[in-house]
């Protein structure tokens, strides 16, 4: 099997380990005795060598295959060559094998754009690297994302559930900005997602930069971040404005207000920049409550003629929504033949009749009569 470490294949050059793509003479501590030494590359054709070193040189399982299908149309065949093109045929199996299993792993792939949504909204971690995306997303979600000091630690959106007055909101991690690798899918990721929370690094003095370069890949990705408060819309022309809570993190640092004050003179429009640190935790519980009202969610308990309600398990609707959104989402029935609903709460006495389009508060409970 391709990639065990220290498997050796033989060939004009000597033996060399296929995963580590360096000559076996500089491996030779490692891996032992080259072998197979059975034919002077003077030998051979440049032609030859250069297909080998094609090899060498490849990265991938299919470009491996056609360097080894050129040494084996380019070898000269005499007896002197017959164990080598033998090997290479060999070798040409077991390459073949590599691709096709790669091609059955590539179909099953998905869209590293496309994160299935759970929860009330899904809202995307974004930002340049190592600013502490994936610290924040460790700290207020369940999931455990890696947290490292070197660059591009996340490479592939990780969704997670963060949990706000038993509100629950997918937060997706994402592969940090940066002008020559970010790649286009991103643009999806963020366009599908409900909201942005731009993270920046404030202990750094290059905040500017930071913010400089993450909006030239915006741009080149024809986003563009809006307040919070606003709406997600899309333009004819390709652009799309999506609400987006900046974050400062990184708080506990020294000289925070110095760089942040620099960064208001040199920015007129700066958004507002809301400090947090993931190491030590705060602003934290405030930023989940942010996230949550900037979504406009509101929870909505559905109780039965005659029963009590269950506070632990709300709906959550988006701010707006009417009697008749809840009944639909109760149920497909009872949305259809709803006639009226009781409703206590803040804005109706309790237990209060109300129609089809009462909107409903954060912290209705709702009697459904179908
Ligand atoms: N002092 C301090 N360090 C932090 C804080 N949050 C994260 N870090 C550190 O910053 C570094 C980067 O953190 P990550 O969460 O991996 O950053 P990221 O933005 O996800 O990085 P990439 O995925 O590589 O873009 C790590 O060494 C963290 O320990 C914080 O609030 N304060
Ligand atoms: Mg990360």
């Amino acid at each position: 099997m391709q990639g065990q470490r220290g498997e050796t294949t033989g060939d004009v050059y000597g033996t060399y380990v296929e995963d580590c793509r360096v000559p076996i003479t500089q491996q030779m501590v490692c891996y032992g005795r080259p072998q197979n030494l059975t034919m002077s590359s003077a030998n051979l054709p440049p032609q030859y060598i250069e297909a080998e070193e094609q090899f060498r040189k490849a990265g991938s399982p299919s470009e491996k295959l056609e360097a080894l299908e050129k040494m084996l149309a380019l070898i000269p065949k005499h007896k002197g060559t017959e164990k080598i093109q033998v090997q290479i045929k060999k070798r040409i199996t077991k390459w073949k094998d590599q691709t096709e299993s790669q091609k059955k792993v590539g179909a099953k792939r998905t869209d590293p754009s496309h994160v299935p949504r759970e929860g009330a909204a899904q809202v995307v971690l974004i930002g340049p690297i190592n600013t502490g995306k994936s610290a924040i997303m460790s700290a207020i979600t369940n999931s455990s994302p890696q947290v490292a000091e070197y660059p591009f630690t996340t490479r592939i959106p990780q969704p997670g559930m963060m949990f706000h007055n038993d509100i629950p909101v997918q937060l997706v991690d994402s592969p940090a900005f940066d002008p020559s690798v970010t790649e286009r899918w991103i643009s999806t990721l963020i366009r599908n997602a409900d909201m942005s929370l731009m993270v920046l690094d404030i202990s750094r003095d290059d905040l500017l930069e930071q913010m400089e370069a993450s909006e030239a890949v915006l741009d080149d990705l024809k986003i563009e971040l809006v307040s919070p408060e606003e709406s997600k819309v899309f333009s004819d022309d390709g652009w799309a404005k999506i609400p987006c809570i900046y974050l400062g993190n990184k708080c506990e640092s020294e000289k925070i207000n110095e760089r942040l004050s620099v960064l208001r003179e040199l920015i007129e429009d700066l958004p507002e920049i809301n400090l947090v640190s993931a190491e030590k935790g705060t602003g934290l519980e405030n930023l989940k409550m942010m996230i949550v009202g900037s979504l406009g969610l509101i929870r909505v308990y559905s109780k039965r003629p005659g029963k009590d309600v269950d506070m632990t398990a709300p709906f959550v609707l988006k701010e707006g929504s009417t009697v008749s959104e809840l009944a639909r989402m109760v149920h497909k029935d009872i949305g259809e033949k709803l006639r009226f609903a009781r409703v206590w709460g803040k804005n109706v006495f309790d237990g209060q009749r109300v129609s089809h389009d009462y909107e409903l508060l954060d912290g209705d409970v709702v009697e459904l009569h179908a």
